[in-house]
Parts: structure tokens; C-alpha cells; sequence
């Protein structure tokens, strides 16, 4: 009897506000698993070009193939802008990157995304987009909505993170665990009581400072919320909620419980869903190429009519075609950190750089907390004053 066959990784894509604890809660995942028994390593993407240091080793880092400070530079562009451009770069590689992650599916169970801090960088970007739906469609995939609870206590807040949380939601359509974190400052109970009864919101709606005008008749914004929350009362009968501190490690179990439930919605819900979304677009495709072939045929019937000599002189050459073929895009290439062989307590890594040429670097795994961290023997990591010169557009 054949083995059974490994279940696929489930990708995790963590999103939040700036600062609600992303960065922190992938450390604080990539830890659980490695403390597992036996250890089971997540595959790590990090995303956010612009953080000086995470707390993770990612085995994909945005920052090995994008240069933030140096596309800021060359662009005329802000933080903000300049998040988004890298992130656009980095994504016209993101086939590399679906590659590589699909070569390790075998061998992680789970692979975690981390995103850039502001939050609309990624959820409204077509670049997010991209990748979301890139990975979505070949793993199983659940968003991860990290919370900053202690800022969420206030009604309005909480309603402002909720709608936000319900707009991505309805643009993924992957399953999705809204993250209470910071629960070592904050327990998230009353987020839980909130939004299991729309009238406990209510109350709390109408206690809060500012819920009445001088005549004591409910402000407007106190009456749009109260109607708000019956809106989203629908919502959160789709969405898991669990509460973590990232700074503990409570409440991680209840995370993964949450995450591995999720392949079940996304098997029966999201992917039928893609296969007819897959099946419209390439009925759109089919019937756009058959109606520009008709009209091609129709022209060159017209053409070889009017001069039947050019028609000889148009033929296709495929000698020619050949020649110019050899141009492709592979100057970046992106970095699986992970490719490695081991000696003694060194795993030796070979990579390649984006001009091709190959480097390694060796990590000591004897008294080291995590098997993964590396020791820099040559250079890890692109030098500063190697900029990557990125084609302007048009
Ligand atoms: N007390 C407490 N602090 C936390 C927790 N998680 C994160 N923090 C703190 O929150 C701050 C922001 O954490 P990050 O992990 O950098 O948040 P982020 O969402 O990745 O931030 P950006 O990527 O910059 O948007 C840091 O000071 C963390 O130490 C937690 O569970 N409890
Ligand atoms: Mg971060």
C-alpha cells in the first residue's frame, strides 16, 4: 500500500496595524514550532522591506533582493512610497519566490508570511494582491488579523479595526483568525463578549465619553456604530478569534488549533470558489484570442489580396527568433537562505547573488538556541553601496 501522501503547508499571512505585534508574533510562532517534539521549522517570508531588524530568521527576505533606502533614492519617493515600490519589485520575482516555497512543501507544515508594518501597503496594494492570491492558490492559506487589544478597548477603535478586518476578509475570501494580541497587557474578553452579543457592544457604546450631544441625544458617529454593529454581527459569525501574547507565548496552541481547522474552509469554501473564478477567466482569455485570431485572419486575407508578394517577404524566420530569445530577466534571482550541507556542527550554505556569482557562509549548530541562525563567513547579504539599478518604467 502506497505511503500516505504529506498533507500540503498551510500558509499563514499575518497582517495587522503598525505595531500590533506582527514581527513579534512570528517570532513567537516560529518558536512554538521549533519547540514542538519533534521540531516541525515553518518556511519564513518576510516582506517588509523597510525593518532594520527582525526577530526572525526569515528564509526569504524581501531586503536580499530589494533595496528600500536605495528605491527611495532612486525614485523620488517617501517611506510609504517607497514600501510599495520595493514591494511591487519584489513581486515581478514572485514566481521564484512560489517556486522555492513549493520545493520545501514536502518538508515544512507550515510557511508564515510576515508583511510590511503599514497595513494598506499590502491589503491595498496590487502587489499584496498578487501575492495573497499567488499563494492562496497553491496552499492552503488562513490570514492571520493580529489585534493591538490594548488599543482596542475603546468602542469606536474596536469598530474601526473590525470594518478593517471585514474589508479584507471580503477581498481575500481566505479564512481568516482575528488575532488578539498583547493579551499579557490586555485580556481580550471583552473583545470576545463584544462581538458575541451585538447589545453588550451597544451598552459599552453608550457608557463611552462623547456619546451624547449637548442635548443628550446620541451623536451621529454613536448612531452610525450602533448600527454598525448589527452590520457586523453577520461578519463575525465567519471568523475565528483567539486571544496570544506574543510576549508570553499564551495562547499560541489556540492559534494553531484555529490554523489547522482553517484547511477544511479553505478546501470547501475558497478554492471552489478560485476553480470558477480560474474556470470565468480563461473563458474571457479563450473568447478575446478566438475574436483578435478571426480578426488577424481577416486582415491578412485582405493583405494577401491586395499585395501577394509582401505576404512571401513576412514569413517567420525561426533562426531569427532563436537569437533573440536569449535575453531573459534572471538578474535578480531571489535567495533561499535554507539550500545547505551539513559538517560537523556547520551547515554550510551556498547561495547565489543576484549578479550570479555564488558565495557561502557557515552557521554553528552546537550551542546554538535555534538551528537556522548563521554565522556571516564572506557576506551574507549585499553590500551597502551595491545598489540595485531598477529600470524606470516607460
Ligand atoms: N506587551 C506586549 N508587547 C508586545 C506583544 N507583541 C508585540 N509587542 C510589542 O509591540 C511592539 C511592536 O511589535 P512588532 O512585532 O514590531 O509589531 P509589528 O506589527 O511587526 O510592527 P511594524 O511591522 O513596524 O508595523 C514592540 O515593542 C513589541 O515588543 C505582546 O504580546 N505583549
Ligand atoms: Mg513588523
Amino acid at each position: 500500500m502506497d505511503a500516505p501522501t504529506k498533507k500540503k503547508p498551510i500558509a499563514i499571512i499575518t497582517i495587522g496595524m503598525a505595531g500590533a505585534g506582527k514581527s513579534t508574533f512570528v517570532q513567537r510562532i516560529n518558536s512554538y514550532l521549533h519547540s514542538q517534539d519533534p521540531p516541525t521549522p515553518p518556511y519564513i517570508l518576510n516582506l517588509d522591506p523597510a525593518v532594520t531588524h527582525v526577530p526572525f530568521e526569515a528564509n526569504i527576505d524581501i531586503r536580499d533582493t530589494v533595496n528600500y533606502a536605495e528605491v527611495m533614492k532612486q525614485y523620488n519617493l517617501g517611506p510609504n512610497g517607497g514600501i510599495l515600490t520595493a514591494l511591487n519589485l519584489f513581486t515581478t520575482k514572485f514566481d521564484q519566490v512560489l517556486s522555492l516555497v513549493e520545493k520545501r512543501a514536502e518538508t515544512v507544515d507550515y510557511v508564515i508570511l510576515d508583511t510590511p508594518g503599514q497595513i494598506e501597503i499590502f491589503t491595498w496594494s496590487a502587489s499584496g494582491a498578487i501575492i495573497t492570491d499567488a499563494v492562496a492558490s497553491v496552499l492552503p492559506t488562513v490570514v492571520a488579523y493580529i489585534i493591538d487589544t490594548p488599543r482596542t478597548t475603546a468602542p469606536a477603535t474596536f469598530m474601526s479595526n473590525m470594518l478593517y478586518a471585514c474589508s479584507i476578509l471580503y477581498k481575500t475570501k481566505l479564512p481568516f483568525i482575528l488575532v488578539f494580541n498583547k493579551t499579557d497587557v490586555q485580556p481580550h474578553d471583552f473583545a470576545l463578549e463584544w462581538m458575541d452579543d451585538f447589545e453588550a457592544f451597544q451598552a459599552a457604546l453608550a457608557s463611552h465619553a462623547g456619546a451624547t450631544d449637548a442635548e443628550g441625544e446620541p451623536t451621529y458617529m454613536n448612531s452610525l456604530m450602533n448600527s454598525m454593529s448589527l452590520v457586523l454581527d453577520e461578519f463575525y459569525r465567519h471568523l475565528k478569534a483567539v486571544g496570544v501574547s506574543s510576549m508570553t507565548g499564551d495562547g499560541i496552541k489556540d492559534f494553531f488549533d484555529a490554523v489547522d481547522a482553517s484547511r477544511d474552509e479553505y478546501e470547501k469554501s475558497y478554492l471552489p470558489e478560485l476553480d470558477r473564478a480560474r474556470a470565468a477567466r480563461d473563458a474571457t482569455l479563450a473568447a478575446a484570442k478566438a475574436d483578435s485570431m478571426q480578426r488577424l485572419m481577416a486582415d491578412l486575407e485582405l493583405d494577401r489580396a491586395k499585395n501577394p508578394s509582401g505576404a512571401l517577404a513576412d514569413r517567420w524566420d525561426p533562426a531569427a527568433e532563436e537569437e533573440e530569445e536569449d535575453d531573459d530577466d534572471g538578474d535578480i534571482n531571489i535567495i533561499d537562505r535554507s539550500a545547505y550541507f551539513e559538517l560537523g556542527t556547520f551547515l554550510f550554505f551556498f547561495v547565489r547573488d543576484p549578479d550570479g556569482d555564488f558565495f557561502f557562509f557557515c552557521v554553528c549548530v552546537g550551542e546554538e538556541p535555534w538551528p537556522g541562525q548563521y554565522i556571516d563567513v564572506t557576506r551574507a547579504r549585499r553590500r551597502e553601496d551595491e545598489g540595485i539599478n531598477w529600470p524606470k518604467p516607460g
